[in-house]
This record gives C-alpha cells, sequence and structure tokens, in this order.
C-alpha cells in the first residue's frame, strides 16, 4: 500500500462579520478536527483595514500550519464546508463581507493551477493580513512558490496599519 507522506500546508483564516473572532475560533476547532490533519501552529489574531469595497467593517485574519495527508482538492473541500457550515453566503461581490473566509495558501512547494485551486493562493505576496501573520509561524526563508523568500516579501510589504488584537 503506498504510504503518502504528510505535507505541511498554511490555510489563511479571515472574517468581517458576525463576531470575526469567534468565527476564527470556531474555524479554527473544525479545521483541527479534520481526518488526515494535524496542527502545527497558528498566529495571532490580526485586525487590518479591508482590501477591495472600503464600506465593511474592518477584517480580523489569523494563519494556521497543518501537517496533512489530505490532497489538496480534499482540503479545498473540507475548508469549503467548515464555511458553508459557519453562514458562510455567496453574494457574488468580489471580496465583498464574508463570515468566513478560508484560503489555502500553501501545500508545500506545490504550485496548483486548477479551475477551482490555485496555490499559492492569488496575491498572497502581496497582502500583510497574510503575510504577517504568517511570518509569525514560517521562517522568513519560506519559499513561496513563484515569489521567492517570506522574509523578502514581508520587506516588501506596506503594513497599512495591521495590528495585534489577541490570542485565537
Ligand atoms: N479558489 C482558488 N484557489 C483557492 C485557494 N487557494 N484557496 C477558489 C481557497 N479557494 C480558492 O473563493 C472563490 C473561489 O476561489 C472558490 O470557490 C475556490 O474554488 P471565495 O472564497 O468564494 O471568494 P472570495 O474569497 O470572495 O474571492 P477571492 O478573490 O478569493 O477573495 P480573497 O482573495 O479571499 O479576498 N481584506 C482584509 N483586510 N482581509 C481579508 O481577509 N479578504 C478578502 C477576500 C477581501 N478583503 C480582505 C480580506
Ligand atoms: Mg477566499
Amino acid at each position: 500500500m503506498p504510504v503518502t507522506e504528510p505535507v505541511t500546508a498554511y490555510i489563511g483564516l479571515g472574517s468581517n462579520l458576525e463576531h470575526p473572532e469567534d468565527q476564527l475560533r470556531s474555524a479554527r476547532k473544525a479545521i483541527a478536527a479534520l481526518a488526515g490533519l494535524r496542527e502545527l501552529s497558528i498566529s495571532s489574531l490580526y485586525r487590518s483595514a479591508p482590501m477591495g469595497p472600503s464600506d465593511q467593517p474592518d477584517y480580523v485574519n489569523a494563519v494556521m500550519a497543518v501537517s496533512t495527508t489530505l490532497e489538496p482538492l480534499q482540503l479545498l473541500d473540507a475548508l469549503q464546508a467548515i464555511e458553508q457550515a459557519q453562514g458562510r453566503v455567496r453574494s457574488g461581490e468580489r471580496w465583498g463581507p464574508r463570515t468566513l473566509d478560508l484560503d489555502l495558501l500553501l501545500y508545500g512547494e506545490q504550485n496548483i493551477d486548477l479551475p477551482r485551486l490555485n496555490v499559492p493562493h492569488p496575491g498572497l505576496a502581496q497582502r500583510e493580513f497574510v503575510l504577517y501573520p504568517l511570518a509569525e509561524i514560517a521562517p522568513p526563508q519560506l519559499n513561496v512558490p513563484g515569489h521567492g523568500a517570506l522574509g523578502d516579501l514581508l520587506k516588501q510589504c506596506p503594513d497599512r496599519g495591521i495590528r495585534v488584537i489577541g490570542r485565537v
């Protein structure tokens, strides 16, 4: 029987509706409870101004590192099921407000280009609300495929006033 080696993946958690900090805490528990996945670490909670439409509340974001034997699409399915369970309504508005957004940021060093899944997550390399929490739990030399070392990306990214507001 083939043995599947666990892969380290990074998941971005975001919310700006219905008690965002609680949304992230519930999502963290649901992710950690998935079969075929083990939590390695999670960042602090970060508050930042919305990217996209500005007539929406500030966001709370965090990044979680996991070790998983789930295939990338299996992991995406599981994350989308957790989004649905926490009342995510897809309004169709790009970058609009949401109770919970779970993004698969990195899956080992793989580049994935499928209709439903792009990894590294598009925009990751320019987004302070991804890079700051990621840098809290990953080393500066972490390779972001196609973009280079995490530490270099962080230096080039304006912080737009992002700040730590607590623990998950
Ligand atoms: N999809 C493709 N690749 C991935 C991936 N790596 N991880 C597909 C997760 N999903 C991925 O996502 C649309 C489709 O992307 C999914 O069906 C999946 O198959 P969605 O969550 O329904 O839509 P969305 O999130 O509104 O769109 P988008 O463009 O992914 O938005 P983002 O990039 O997630 O940005 N401001 C702050 N401060 N903090 C935030 O967290 N988030 C957003 C949303 C806007 N502004 C923000 C924040
Ligand atoms: Mg998303």
